[in-house]
């Protein structure tokens, strides 16, 4: 599994927006490209060096038009040097040839959900035709997959689909253990250790918890040679009676725990390097 021995620097990636909190709810959640794009710059220089992106229509919604894909895309590359991330997950709404079609935005990088999980009282759904069909799109655009494991049957997936399909675009696992989800595996370290030990040999991850499982998962992460994921799309508590102000507050504290732990936040062409994405 991939319990190796700890990488020198800590990756860590930004989730500013995701697709379940509403503007309302949420003023200061980024919803717009340039709330997003001002985001982006200050998570990055906070040390955030990967943006898994959900973008929002001018109502404020979730939305994956693949022209506000294709403009985010730009701006964050004319505006950052993060690798960028499309999400293909949406929101529990969307459907499966939307999130296939996200891939026509050319990002660095897209998320990829191995398998079904229930999801609060709704269900995020990944049926393997769809899970397979997404995959094999990833390797035919050139599109680095981060692959989603909300549960440890997404593990197992994982397996199924390099042992049927082949290594993804540049070569190289990366996988991002989301946890705490109402439905999926819990935030906790007994979890995370289980998953990180199922994982394929060589593969690197990163963690994130949902909600009060932020600091636990981000804590048992580092100490278990991981990188972290951060942001609103995952939590909108800094601490108890304490709301986020912004992303780049969760993306300092993440930094500042990497630096305790002695791995340093990575530079964004490090991460790159570390993923296998072109320059
Ligand atoms: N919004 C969730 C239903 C992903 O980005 O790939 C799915 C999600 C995973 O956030
Ligand atoms: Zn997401």
């Amino acid at each position: 599994g991939g319990t190796g021995r700890a990488p020198r620097a800590t990756l860590i990636t930004v989730a500013p927006t995701g697709a379940e909190t509403a503007k309302a709810d949420c003023p200061a959640l980024p919803v717009t490209l340039d709330e997003l794009v001002a985001t982006a710059v200050a998570c990055e220089a906070a040390g955030a060096a990967v943006v898994h992106v959900h973008v929002r229509g001018a109502d404020t919604r979730p939305t994956l038009d693949p022209v506000v894909l294709r403009d985010t895309v730009d701006a964050l590359r004319e505006r950052t040097s993060l690798v960028v991330q499309l999400s293909t997950g949406g929101s529990v709404r969307d459907g499966y040839d939307a999130r296939l079609a996200v891939l026509d935005a050319q990002p660095d990088a897209c998320s990829l959900t191995t398998g079904t999980v229930d999801f609060g009282d709704d269900v995020f759904l990944n049926p393997w035709p769809f899970v397979s069909e997404l995959y094999r799109r990833s390797q035919d655009a050139g599109v680095v997959p981060e692959f989603e494991l909300f549960d440890l049957g997404h593990v197992e997936r994982l397996h199924r689909l390099l042992d049927g399909h082949g290594a993804p675009h540049g070569g190289h696992v990366h996988c991002d253990l989301v946890m705490g989800v109402p439905g999926g595996m819990p935030g906790t370290a007994a979890a995370l250790v289980a998953a990180v030990q199922a994982l394929p040999q060589g593969a690197t991850w990163s963690a994130t918890g949902i909600g009060r499982t932020t600091l636990p998962v981000a804590l048992a992460a580092l100490s278990a040679g991981g990188h972290l994921r951060v942001g609103m799309e995952d939590t909108l508590s800094f601490g108890p009676r304490r709301p986020v102000r912004d992303n780049a507050e969760l993306v300092e504290r993440a930094a500042r725990l990497a630096e305790l732990a002695q791995r340093p936040a990575m530079a964004p062409a490090e991460a790159r390097g570390m993923l296998g994405i072109e320059d």
